[in-house]
């Protein structure tokens, strides 16, 4: 091995090792650009959900991080908004926020960056090129371009038991393609207890809003049914800014004998999504949830509480993320995940990103998409990766300044820890390892 000196660090050649900073800045990328992602949380669906599973530009279009800002960048009431169709709320949406402004958001460049990668007009005036160009792709098709692009392996859906449509499909018995991975989202069940009795009554369990023994049993004969009919990686549950546990409330009641002993009995994880202030803006429906800052020593309490079950964690407001980063240094069982929703953006990315691997190493799973609509991949994907290679480029970096240098084959295993390894092991999706929390056990 040679030993060269670079702006006053040491590196390491030989076995591919980034021999220089611009070598080490072009493994990092390649690295990147390469590494097949398993997209642990999103929205998207098998194609055997029919209906369920969006693609297309009207689709794009009608995304509710879009629709947010519409209204922001015209006077179009949401009443009026709603009131119209789907093809003429999404010319609309085109109309204000790209013809008549520049799409600097987030939201509004990841179209943009969708179109320019599918060879599409960035600057039509109307959307008669976009709609004729998905109207002519064969959906399975073009599913395979969409997770080539944006290389994605394995997409992890959001499925809800109580939503008749899903319901249904898996009721059905159908093989799932088997790229697509099942997380048992219990928002229903842990927010809106009692508007969930009724529907699972109609399941044919016999619960009721007062929670007595006999609702405790049943609810985990629903879960234990469900978890049969999904073989789901995860269970799930999206939760307020002032979630608490313990308190005097069904969600406590029904997290505490219901859902733990599942995740205990399934070796199941469970992942809390917390921070999300439903519907502060009714009127925009489903655009106008927002944030607030939560409490993390909630999750590291639950954590405390129950060693057996491991935890998956994102939490909504920036202002949490450093706490996070401490709660998982002191807890194993603990995988900080995602920038979520309203911090899925360069600058927080970025910040987030670097705070975890100052605090974390490798140890977390730096993101997800939480697409809606299949196309949506390509842009999140590409725009998450670039923001992760400066991150990693920096720690590596002040690594080499520290005087260790990586090499290719070091950087090809951390980023396949961060796009799927990580999750991989965490929720045992190839079998052969599985994360005990404080252990690495090899499955027989
Ligand atoms: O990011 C989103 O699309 C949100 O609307 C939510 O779906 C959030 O990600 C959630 O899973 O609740
Ligand atoms: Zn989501």
């Amino acid at each position: 091995m040679t030993i060269k000196q670079i702006d006053g660090a040491t590196s390491r050649d030989g076995d591919g090792g980034a021999r220089d900073a611009r070598e080490l800045r072009r493994d990092v990328d390649e690295v990147m650009a390469a590494t097949f992602v398993t997209d642990v949380h999103t929205h998207l669906y098998a194609p055997q959900f029919g209906e369920l599973a969006l693609r297309g530009i009207d689709e794009l279009l009608n995304y509710h991080y879009l629709i947010a800002e519409l209204f922001r960048a015209s006077s179009v009431t949401p009443e009026a908004f709603w009131q119209l169709n789907r093809p003429a709320q999404t010319d609309l949406i085109w109309q204000k926020l790209f013809v008549e402004q520049t799409p600097l958001s987030e939201a509004t460049r990841g179209v943009i960056a969708v179109l320019s990668t599918l060879g599409l007009d960035t600057g039509a005036t109307d959307l008669r090129e976009a709609r004729e160009y998905f109207r002519a792709q064969h959906a399975a098709d073009y599913l395979e371009q969409v997770l080539k692009l944006a290389r994605v392996s394995d997409i992890v859906m959001t499925n809800d038991p109580l939503d008749e449509i899903e319901a249904r499909v898996w009721e059905s018995g159908v093989e799932i393609d088997a790229r697509f991975h099942a997380a048992l989202r219990l928002d229903r069940i842990l927010n809106g207890w009692s508007d969930a009795v009724p529907k699972m009554s109609a399941q044919g369990y016999q619960v009721q809003v007062e929670i007595d023994e006999r609702t405790i049993s049943e609810t985990r004969r629903f879960l234990n049914d469900w978890i049969a009919r999904m073989k789901p990686l995860y269970l799930g549950v999206s939760l307020p800014d002032d979630f608490a546990y313990p308190e005097e409330t069904p969600r406590a009641r029904l997290l505490r004998d219901a859902v733990l002993p599942t995740c205990r009995e399934h070796d199941l994880s469970l992942a809390l999504m917390i921070g999300v202030k439903r519907r502060v803006n009714p009127a925009l429906r489903v655009a106008g949830d927002g944030v607030g800052r939560a409490d993390v020593s909630v999750a590291a309490r639950l954590c405390a509480e129950n060693t057996g079950v491991r935890f998956l964690a994102t939490f909504l407001s920036r202002e949490n993320q450093h706490e996070l980063c401490v709660a998982a240094r002191k807890f194993s069982n603990l995988m900080p995940f995602g920038c979520w929703w309203f911090l899925n953006n360069t600058s927080i990315i970025s910040e987030i990103t670097r705070e975890r691997f100052e605090m974390l190493g490798t140890s977390f799973i730096p993101q997800h998409s939480d697409a809606r609509v299949l196309d949506q991949l390509i842009y999140k994907w590409a725009h998450t990766r670039l923001v992760i290679a400066d991150a990693l480029y920096d720690s590596y970096a002040g690594l080499l300044r520290d005087g260790r240098a990586v090499t290719r084959s070091e950087i090809e295993r951390d980023v396949a820890k961060l796009f799927s390894g990580n999750f991989r092991q965490w929720v045992g999706l190839d079998e052969t390892q599985k994360v005990v929390p404080g252990v690495i056990v090899q499955m027989a």
